[in-house]
């Protein structure tokens, strides 16, 4: 009989094998993966449905119900938005997920001047009570489970939920669904924040007030990793940085005087899923064992208090531009991951992510995603069906150990207000971020379709464009309407009330209903509640240093580095680059990186703060003298803000300032943007070092393309 070979065995076959190359893989996480993991390696997670619940919150799971398809959506006006939910509903969604667009997101109406180019473009927009009447009309609120992406202007659009209800006939104890109301995130990576920190943190301990008083199946909270994931995060950063929190809110909330136990079962989470498998799916199962032992710690008694349930979302920047049916594949890799983690709801992303929001077409892949997995492929059947893995469990033990060491340091600074006031949760992930597109930028992180196995040519894909100035002009009628037939002196003493309460401490959410029922707008509320806690401004402080280290021996980016260095020699100093965010919209990944990355290779950066608008951005860039600038545009405002921008420019004889673009722009828009005096586009999946070279070549520098000239530029 022949012995059962040993670890020892294995790993003598092994390096016979790979002849003593090193396969262990070091994860962007800070630890390595081993090519083999054994019995000795994996702990017993427990039973599914019961402490610490690993395995899942319910003893079930999937098997006596599956998970929510529940898309998240939203575009143009609300009669637009109501439809597309219909028609997905018919279709075989079960939730809904409202997107509303950024205006709203910072708490202006559709006529206010500074959102002219984000009316109805990111997601719907929401004025008045009326709007989100139509938005649910013939969508029964007494049923259907509606989760909210609402943080800033999260008062307002609650209130207007509630009162909806109301005229639909449903009394606020009979919703189901979820707010977003995660503000401390904002304030780190997803910036759609609106009033300073502490007011903000107020807000969120009102909303969880009311909700638990009120709204017993409503989830007062959706406390997100996902804006992390996507800023960049490593799957340790997003754990702790999510859970400590939850457990900041938790300890807010229990400072007001709540019981934990009334309202903790309500605390509802978010993830991001990319396409590191079996990460994703350990980093679900890590969170539930995380949570619990939070929440046990904080004195939780009630099963459901420490109970982690979650809404996951696939990655958007996982997914790109070039091929871009191959997201259709990652898409569903990265569905996989969420529902062996266990989510309790899930949005797949559609295939045209990286270009414009999903159409009709696009929309109908993503759910189908999630209908073919749910019901052809038998994944429902069992419980946590990669319980028991070796590797899974693992990673699980690894992924709370170092989660719990880094939320080590945030106890240690006092807990999450503290240490995102500090910076250091922000900085970390841009740090996190820009290492991982160095990586991609020198193809060490593989992208098929973009940096291996290029295609030559791409094909033409039909996108959703929304005529932003229609919707503006639908909006401010219907505004007019709503400001006109109302009780005018009634709306002012709400409002006034609701000022008051801000000073004196009554609960916003109650009194923000007040105004809401009549007819207050979403503007006038938000203004309400700015008169006394005041409107948040950050300035961009981008990282330094991981594009040079990252490149060390890079003879391109050392090519770069020389370009500028003789574009400096012509100008007498160094050539200045103004990134500039306007809009509403605060996705800054993408400027972060290009700041980091430009100033790495010698440039002077400027970076403008987020929320500018065409003229702002136009006068800090002649204050500044600026020989070009970047406009990070990932939602849509475009066509508008970057034309108006360089009209501006003209305008004051500076048309000699070159402006190019970068972030989620179709293809169909370059030639508009041509024609408008944009110089360069750089969309997803462009190379930060050729982004840079293009910029040389339009500052005058004759700049070879790759693999050219090498040794012989200076
Ligand atoms: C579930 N149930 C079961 C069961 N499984 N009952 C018996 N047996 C089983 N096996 C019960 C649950 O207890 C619950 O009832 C009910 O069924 C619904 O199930 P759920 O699992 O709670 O699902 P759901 O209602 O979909 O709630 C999921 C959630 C919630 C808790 C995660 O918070 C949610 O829907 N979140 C969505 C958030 C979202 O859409 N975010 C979009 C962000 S996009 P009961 O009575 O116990 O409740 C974004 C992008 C951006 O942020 O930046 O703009
Ligand atoms: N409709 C559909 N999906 C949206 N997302 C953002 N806004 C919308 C919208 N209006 C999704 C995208 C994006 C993520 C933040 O949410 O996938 O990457």
């Amino acid at each position: 009989m022949i012995d059962k070979p040993s670890t020892a065995d294995w790993q003598a076959l092994a390096d016979k094998e790979s002849r003593g190359r090193d396969l262990t893989r070091e994860m962007p996480e800070g630890f390595a993966i081993k090519p083999l993991y054994t019995a000795d390696d994996a702990g017993d997670p427990g039973l599914p449905g019961f402490a610490p619940f690993t395995r899942g919150v319910k003893a079930t799971m999937y098997a006596g119900r599956p998970w929510t398809i529940r898309q998240y959506a939203g575009f143009s006006t609300a009669e637009e938005s109501n439809a597309f939910y219909r028609r997905n509903l018919a279709a075989g969604q079960k939730g809904l997920s409202v997107a509303f667009d950024l205006a709203t997101h910072r708490g202006y109406d559709s006529d206010h001047a500074r959102v002219v180019g984000d009316v109805g473009k990111a997601g719907v927009a929401i004025d008045t009570v009326r709007d989100m009447e139509i938005l649910f009309d013939q969508i029964p609120l007494d049923t259907m489970s509606v989760s909210m992406t609402m943080n800033g202007a999260v008062i307002p659009i609650l209130a207007f939920y509630i009162v909806a209800a109301e005229r639909q006939g449903v009394p606020a104890s009979a919703l189901s669904g979820t707010i977003q109301n995660d503000i401390l995130k904002e304030f780190m990576v997803r910036n759609t924040y609106i009033y300073p920190p502490e007011p903000s943190m107020r807000i969120v301990s009102d909303i969880i007030a009311y909700t638990s008083a009120n709204m017993p199946k409503f989830n007062s909270i959706s406390i997100s990793g996902y804006h992390m994931h996507e800023a960049g995060a490593t799957a340790v950063q997003e754990l702790a940085f999510t859970i400590a929190d939850g457990k900041e809110y938790a300890k807010r909330a229990m400072a007001t005087g709540l019981d934990l136990d009334a309202f903790a079962p309500r605390l509802s989470f978010f993830f991001g899923i990319g396409m590191n498998f079996f990460m994703e799916v350990a980093k679900l199962r890590a969170a539930r064992k995380l949570w619990h032992d939070v929440m046990a710690g904080l004195g939780a008694q009630t099963p459901k208090s420490k109970m982690l349930r979650t809404h996951c979302q696939t990655s958007g920047v996982s997914l790109q531009e070039q091929d871009p049916y191959n997201n259709v594949i990652r898409t569903t890799v990265e569905a996989m991951a969420a529902v062996l983690g266990g989510t309790q709801s899930l949005h797949t992303n559609a295939l045209d992510e990286a270009i414009a929001l999903p159409t009709d077409f696009s929309a109908r892949i993503a759910r189908n995603t999630q209908l073919v997995l749910q019901e052809e492929t038998g994944i429902t059947d069992v419980v946590d069906p990669l319980g028991g893995s070796y590797y899974i469990e693992a990673l699980t033990a690894k992924l709370v150990e170092e989660a719990e060491a880094l939320m080590a340091d945030v106890d240690a600074v006092g807990g999450m207000t503290a240490y995102v006031a500090s910076g250091k949760p922000k900085a970390a992930i841009e740090q996190a971020a820009a290492a991982k597109q160095a990586s991609v930028d020198k193809a060490e992180t593989v992208i098929v379709g973009v940096n291996k196995y290029r295609r030559e040519t791409e094909d033409a894909m039909d996108t959703l464009d929304i005529d932003n100035h229609a919707v503006r002009k639908s909006q401010i009628a219907r505004l007019e309407k709503v400001r006109a037939g109302r009780d005018e002196a009634a709306c002012q003493a709400a409002l006034k009330a609701l000022s008051d309460g801000c000073k004196e401490g009554g609960n916003t959410l109650a009194l923000a209903g007040d105004a809401a029922r009549h007819d207050a707008t979403l503007g006038e509320i938000s203004s309400a509640m700015e008169d006394v806690f005041g409107r948040y401004d950050t300035v961009p402080t981008p990282v330094r240093g991981v594009f040079t280290a990252a490149y060390a021996d890079d003879a391109r980016y050392a090519q770069v580095m020389r370009g500028v260095e003789a574009v400096s020699r012509r100008l007498g100093r160094a050539p200045r680059l103004m990134v500039a965010k306007m809009g509403q919209d605060g996705h800054d990944r993408g400027a972060n990186v290009i700041a980091s990355a430009f100033a790495d290779m010698g440039f002077q950066v400027v970076s403008g703060p987020l929320f500018q608008t065409p003229q702002e951005t136009r006068d800090m860039a002649l204050a500044n003298d600026v020989d070009a600038i970047g406009a990070s545009s990932l939602a849509a405002g475009h066509k508008t803000l970057i034309p108006e921008l360089i009209g501006l420019l003209r305008e004051s004889g500076r048309s000699d300032i070159k402006v190019v673009a970068g972030g989620v722009i179709p293809p169909q828009d370059y030639d508009f943007l041509r024609d408008a005096g944009v110089q360069g586009i750089y969309g997803p999946g462009s190379n930060v070092v050729e982004c840079a070279a293009d910029v040389l070549r339009l500052l005058g520098h004759n700049m070879p393309p790759v693999g050219e000239d090498l040794e012989v530029v200076g």
